[in-house]
């Protein structure tokens, strides 16, 4: 994707192109109009934390690379926001975890499903699950219940990045373990995940590549006493405050 005429020593360089980004999701039919208003309030929020990765996001995100890596099929759901953010990064992170990549929208449409696999695939993604939609999650009674069953329907683990608080309840009622990426610690997706992440999606995402990467080689053993060390209220905690004491 081009990115826009802006120089890199621009004090908020980050911010404008990733609302480049969003808009050029719009453009593409990646990114639903609503999906501007969602990346607005991210903003506000990420002003809030100082637009970096606090060191609790940071344990966050290894906590959430050890789950992907010790799942038995984990699945990263990648809605618009997701595909215009970060299409390459998220390609990495399936490879990094072997995990699975699925759309699944908030506002879904058969056309903008279709639109965003071809868009991942161009990234270099594969086998790019969300299109079937022959299993629903227990407790939706909307369109956005809709996944692969196979894919989320069968998932033990999965990455839900910007997810509406009503989906993000319904999965973990459905015992799956959520890892949710979101920039408001108060939001219920943050609330009710296994794993919060209170960053940037720009940020989380390649850092948990990272993360991913430094424990590919890392046993069992290693691998759970992370996930079981993981306090996901000192987490919420941590960023609730550095917000508040800004
Ligand atoms: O593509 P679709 O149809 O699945 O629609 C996706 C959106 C994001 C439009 C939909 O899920 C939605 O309306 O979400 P909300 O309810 O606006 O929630 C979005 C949450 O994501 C808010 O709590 C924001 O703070 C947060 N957020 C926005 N941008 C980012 C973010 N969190 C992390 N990184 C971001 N870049």
């Amino acid at each position: 994707m081009t990115g826009p005429e802006i120089p890199d020593s621009h004090p908020r360089y980050e911010s404008l192109l990733t609302r480049h980004r969003i808009e050029a999701g719009v453009d593409r039919g990646l990114t639903s109009r609503q999906g501007l208003i969602a990346q607005g309030r991210g903003e506000a929020f990420d002003y809030l934390l100082g637009e970096e990765t606090i060191p609790s996001a940071d344990n966050a995100e290894r906590a959430a690379a050890a789950h992907l890596l010790r799942a038995d099929h984990a699945v990263l759901s990648v809605n618009g926001n997701v595909a215009a953010l970060v299409p390459d990064e998220i390609v990495t992170l399936a490879t990094a975890t072997g995990a699975d990549i699925e759309v699944n929208l908030f506002n879904q449409t058969d056309e903008r499903i279709e639109r965003i696999i071809a868009h991942l695939e161009e990234h270099g993604a594969e086998d790019v699950k969300g299109a079937t939609a022959d299993g629903r999650i227990p407790g939706l009674n909307h369109e956005r219940a809709k996944v692969d069953a196979d894919g989320i329907g069968a998932a033990d683990v999965v990455l839900v990045p910007l997810e509406d608080g009503d989906r993000a309840e319904a999965l973990a009622a459905m015992g799956t373990t959520e890892v949710v990426v979101d920039l408001n610690p108060m939001s219920r997706s943050a609330q009710s995940a296994a794993v919060p992440i209170i960053d940037n999606l720009i940020r989380a995402v390649p850092n948990m590549t990272e993360h991913a990467r430094e424990l590919a080689g890392a046993d069992e053993a290693t691998l759970s006493s992370i996930v079981d060390g993981f306090d996901r209220e000192a987490t919420l905690a941590a960023a609730e405050e550095r917000i508040r004491d800004l």
